[in-house]
């Protein structure tokens, strides 16, 4: 890695750390979920659960975000009550913003993109979160694509998540993955999960069944060196899946109020989903902390199976490699 980096802008948790060199498992959480994804304080009881998970499960979480212009892999108790009573002044940070949030020394969230982008700096393989980003609705004309997307075509960290929220478009969200060569995984399903719901009806190629199977091809991918990511869709658990007709009109008045109130930009997601939280009157919110746990479990499952993998198949710390097709 890039002394430079190392010693400028990124901190990493001793635990981590010492996790990481040893080559054990490690899985990595994203910050923008807890800044703008939910409400005070479940915010900061889903985050400190989520690593709780983690641990159970036999991984060292490194929950990821920008504090005082560094770049932290590892959080304290005090800075994830920070980033989550910090709610509405903390910055989302995505791809285009992290050099300006560390040149400006600032507080800042990061989103599935930033995250990747960061947990790959420090040699992380898996990331488990909520849902990723994708095609707006509409995004055909108004080129709304979630960073996320393109992230994950050139980074190299494997997302576990509950699909993406149908206030996006799915069909093309993952038209747009295909292109793009993002490997996409159903966790025990043949079909995307929307969130919410376990089955947005879209059917996905590839299935797997267990963490060994998932972690074979993340680790062949990386052997291949063809750089990006995947996605491992893990729908929601049965029990916490909400009525999809519900969902589906929740979404509905969402859209119309973002379309009547001219929200654009990076305003956009962070609005949809407290809409959506007001109008299923705070079901949605219980559902997302469920498949946020969730997606933690599974996110270990995978970090431990890689582990295990047979050392033939087990490469070095990979360091800074973020551009496809360097192999570290
Ligand atoms: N989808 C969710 N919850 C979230 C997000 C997406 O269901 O919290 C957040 C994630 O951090 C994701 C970001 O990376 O929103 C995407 O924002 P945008 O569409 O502006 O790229
Ligand atoms: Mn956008």
């Amino acid at each position: 890695m890039n002394d430079r980096l190392r010693h400028d802008y990124l901190r990493i948790a001793p635990d981590v750390a010492e996790a990481l060199a040893a080559h054990r498992p490690v899985v990595a959480l994203e910050s923008t979920i807890i800044a703008h994804g939910m409400p005070y304080p479940q915010n900061l009881e889903t985050a400190r659960a989520a690593e709780a998970t983690v641990r159970r499960a036999g991984a060292v979480p490194a929950t990821i975000a920008i504090l005082d212009g560094r770049i932290r892999i590892g959080l304290s108790g005090d800075d994830l009550e920070r980033l989550a009573a910090g709610r509405g002044q903390i910055a989302k940070l995505s791809r285009r913003d992290l050099p300006v949030a560390l040149a400006s020394g600032t507080d800042g969230a990061t989103t599935v993109a930033a995250t990747m982008i960061c947990a790959a700096l420090a040699g992380i393989t898996v990331f488990a979160t909520g849902g990723i980003g994708g095609v707006h609705r509409g995004g055909e004309a108004s080129l709304d694509i979630s960073a996320d997307l393109d992230e994950l075509a050139r980074t190299e960290v494997a997302v576990v998540c509950s699909g993406a929220k149908a206030i996006l478009d799915l069909p093309r969200t993952l038209e747009y993955l295909e292109t793009r060569g993002v490997t996409v995984v159903g966790f025990a399903t043949d079909r995307f999960p929307a969130f919410y719901t376990a089955d947005s009806g879209l059917r996905l190629e590839t299935r797997c069944d267990s963490a060994e199977k998932v972690a074979r091809i993340i680790r062949i991918r990386q052997t291949l060196g063809i750089g990006g990511g995947v996605v491992i869709a893990n729908p929601i658990p049965a029990a916490a899946a909400l009525d999809p007709v519900a969902v589906t009109a929740a979404i509905d008045q969402a859209l119309h109020d973002a379309a009547t109130q001219g929200v654009t930009g990076k305003a956009v997601t962070p609005f949809l989903l407290s809409r959506l939280e007001h109008y299923t009157g705070g079901r949605s919110l219980e559902a997302n902390i469920a498949l946020v746990l969730d997606n933690a479990r599974v996110g270990a499952a995978i970090a431990v199976a890689l582990a295990a993998l047979a050392p033939e198949t087990t490469l070095p710390p990979r360091g800074a490699a973020l551009g496809p097709g360097r192999v570290g």
